[in-house]
């Protein structure tokens, strides 16, 4: 009996300790987040935030109602030419890692819905601690 309790504390303590680690104290804060408004017939926009956590953390995942697919991008010259990267942005804790035009960016891909400048849409982002653990955020971006 005493062993099954031993081992149930032994549970409690270690499945809910990183809830409080990440739960209580991981946080995330975004600003400038705007996202295109989509012009008759296209069906790709692109948006921009500027955000900081408080822990490093890799951007794994971005997704929303009917888009089919949302990925980040960097932006690098190969001589004359702009070229765009898909990459996993990994951002360092308490440091702004911004997405703006002309440089890194969110590229919004199969959009089966209307985004009309004035509204707003959420996108649900999935983070990656480096305990690899998940933390999943929505963020609301204005349309411009
Ligand atoms: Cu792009």
């Amino acid at each position: 009996m005493m062993k099954t309790y031993n081992s149930l504390v032994f549970f409690i303590l270690f499945s809910l300790f990183p809830l409080f680690l990440y739960g209580e104290e991981f946080s995330i804060s975004n600003e400038n987040s705007i996202v295109s408004e989509l012009r008759p017939g296209q069906k790709i926009s692109v948006g921009y935030l500027d955000i900081t956590t408080s822990e490093d953390v890799k951007i794994i995942k971005i997704e929303a109602d009917r888009i089919d697919r949302i990925e980040a991008h960097s932006m690098i010259m190969d001589g004359e030419i702009m070229k765009m990267r898909k990459i996993t942005p990994e951002l360092i804790k308490n440091k702004t890692f911004k997405f703006m035009p002309g440089g890194n960016h969110l590229m919004l891909f199969g959009i089966d819905r209307e985004l009309k400048a004035g509204d707003d849409i959420s996108l649900l982002f999935t983070f990656q601690l480096k305990n690899k653990k998940m933390f999943t955020k929505s963020i609301e971006f204005k349309i411009k």
